[in-house]
């Protein structure tokens, strides 16, 4: 089972985000894709959210397996102690040729409306490779230490509860292209977004949020402990 080295956890406090290359095998991909491909809900062909799964792991058996995956816990349980929770899991999805952005912002600036926890964080799995043309996460390294950010609601995009722009200096921006399986950790701090899909291809990402297991509560019935604090 694959662990973050000392140097990758270094790195992942410093810059709030830490990436793991080849950790789901192509097969594996293929199977889960047609999987969400059965899930996935006939939506409006303008719906920005449109491919979305919310509520993942209590979709499938496949799905609730895939959220609770003994490979991403072997990597996140040096970040998330005491204990490990579920805090939500979803597919994100940009269909081919679809322009929505999901502007910047940090998780917990949703997730704080449900439970504030010790530590949160994010694992972020591309089902397809996912490059700038096709709508990777860009991040601003280190955004993570500044703390939560004033956000507000917007009436477009993927993400609606979003940083104004002037509040993100975006020459401090980087791209995250990730080939499929690989794993991206981040933090629930971490400024992040998303551009649109300029490809002929979808992209899909399988997200599972973890916090700590001392902390009571999640998003609703989304929140599992998996791993009691002890
Ligand atoms: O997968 C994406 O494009 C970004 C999704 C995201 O940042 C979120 O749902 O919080």
């Amino acid at each position: 089972m694959r662990r973050l080295t000392q140097a990758d956890l270094a790195a992942y406090d410093e810059r709030g985000y830490a990436l793991v290359e080849d950790v789901f095998p192509a097969a594996e991909l293929e199977s889960m894709n047609a999987e969400i491909d059965r899930l996935e809900a006939p939506a409006a062909s303008d719906a920005p959210n449109r491919g979305w799964v919310m509520s993942l792991a209590q979709r499938s058996e496949k799905t609730r397996a895939f959220a609770q995956d003994e490979r991403l816990l072997a990597l996140i349980d040096e970040i998330v102690r005491p204990g490990i929770a579920i805090y939500s899991a979803k597919l994100t999805a940009k269909p081919p040729r679809s322009p929505e952005i999901c502007h910047w912002h940090q998780d917990d600036a949703y997730y704080v409306q449900h439970s504030i926890a010790r530590t949160r964080m994010s694992v972020w799995v591309p089902l397809q490779d996912a490059t700038p043309e096709n709508g990777c996460l860009w991040v601003v390294p280190g955004s993570h230490r500044a703390g939560l950010q004033e956000h507000a609601k917007r009436a477009d995009g993927q993400c609606r509860l979003a940083m104004p722009e002037r509040a993100v200096d975006v020459s401090k921006a980087i791209p995250v292209p990730m080939k499929a399986g690989a794993v991206l950790l981040f933090s629930a701090l971490l400024w992040h977004s998303s551009q649109g899909n300029a490809t002929d291809g979808k992209r899909r990402a399988f997200i599972v949020s973890y916090q700590d297991a001392a902390t009571v509560g999640g998003n609703g019935a989304q929140w599992k402990v998996l791993r009691p604090a002890v």
